[in-house]
């Protein structure tokens, strides 16, 4: 099932990192200490300083207000922190279909897999889903999202190899209309944002998207692995400053033991976590719940 799903891919983070937040939850009295203890804590699977100094002063505050002077009263306060902070940021995006995601990020962040994950949903759900393959870089990308295509059974656009992808987006937008799809999915090839001649295809395969797109809502979306750690944030950042981002997946938080990435993210750059990928398996994908995802780290 999705939520075992998740609560075993966040196994590694809870274990490696946040049981250590039992030695601070013990019983006696909160200390100086306790919240330097839940900082470095913090700190350590990736929350990055910022962040855990800032969740950390509003635990400090509520147990301040709550006259809470044991410890072991701090777990419950910092899910209740951590949950109020989450929620407030991922300001979802309402998604009406028909729809248009533009998928973006670095080489191997997970695009591909997570774009089939996605299509699998809403197949799923009865929509009608195509796909562009208009990462044209690698034969071999082509390739595998085709195979993804199969799989699912989706009706998928291509091109050979080396073909202009903003034209790929374009006959995949044609044919999108004429079926009366609810669903366009585009793949684009792994980019740094510091390429400019990278970025400037994707605002090409963006402009053809925003021209063509009639009834279709436009949405961006970044997936960034959560094994790169901090370097996911510097990837947000990078894309958020050359294209406009509307979404984030999150993939392979099964791989991390530093799933705390996830609260930087939200607490950033306040984009919606629209998905968090799981495993390499098509069911592997899970929404975002802020409640769900604070509980699986912190509960025994
Ligand atoms: N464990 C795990 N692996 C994933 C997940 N998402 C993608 N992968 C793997 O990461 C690798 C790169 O994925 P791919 O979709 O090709 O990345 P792309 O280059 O961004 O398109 C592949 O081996 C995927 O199977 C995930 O959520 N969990
Ligand atoms: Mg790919």
């Amino acid at each position: 099932m999705a939520d075992n799903n998740y609560k075993n891919a966040l196994r590694a983070t809870k274990l490696s990192i946040f049981d250590k937040l039992k030695n601070v939850f013990t019983g006696s009295d909160i200390t100086d200490e306790s919240y330097e203890e839940i900082l470095e804590t913090l700190i350590l699977c990736d929350v990055g300083v910022e962040c855990a100094q800032k969740i950390t002063d509003e635990l400090q505050k509520k147990a301040q207000e709550k006259k809470i002077t044991k410890s072991d009263m701090l777990t419950g306060l910092l899910k209740e922190t951590l949950v109020e902070l989450l929620d407030k940021d991922n300001t979802k995006n309402e998604i009406k279909l028909p729809v248009i995601f533009l998928s973006v990020g670095v080489n191997g962040s997970g695009k591909t897999t997570s774009i089939a994950k996605i299509a699998n949903k809403y197949k799923k759900e009865g929509k009608n889903v195509m796909l562009a393959a208009a990462d044209t870089f690698r034969a071999a990308a082509v390739e595998q999202l085709d195979i993804w295509a199969k799989r699912i059974d989706v009706p998928i656009v291509k091109s050979s190899t080396g073909s202009d992808p903003a034209a790929v987006a374009y006959d995949a937008l044609t044919s999108a209309t004429a079926r009366k799809s609810d669903l366009l999915i585009v793949d684009t090839a792994g980019r740094l944002s510091n390429k400019v001649n990278l970025m400037a295809e994707l605002a090409k395969i963006y402009g053809v998207l925003e021209k063509g797109k009639n009834d279709f809502n436009l949405y961006t979306f970044i997936t960034v692995d959560a094994t790169s750690g901090l370097n996911a944030l510097s990837q947000v950042e990078a894309f958020a400053n050359s294209c406009k981002l509307d979404g984030i997946v999150i993939s392979k938080i099964d791989g991390s033991s530093k799933g705390g990435i996830i609260i930087p993210i939200l607490m950033k750059y306040k984009l919606p976590i629209w998905f968090v990928g799981t495993g390499e398996k098509l069911d592997d994908l899970n929404e975002f719940n802020a409640e769900e995802y604070v509980e699986a780290m912190l509960d025994d």
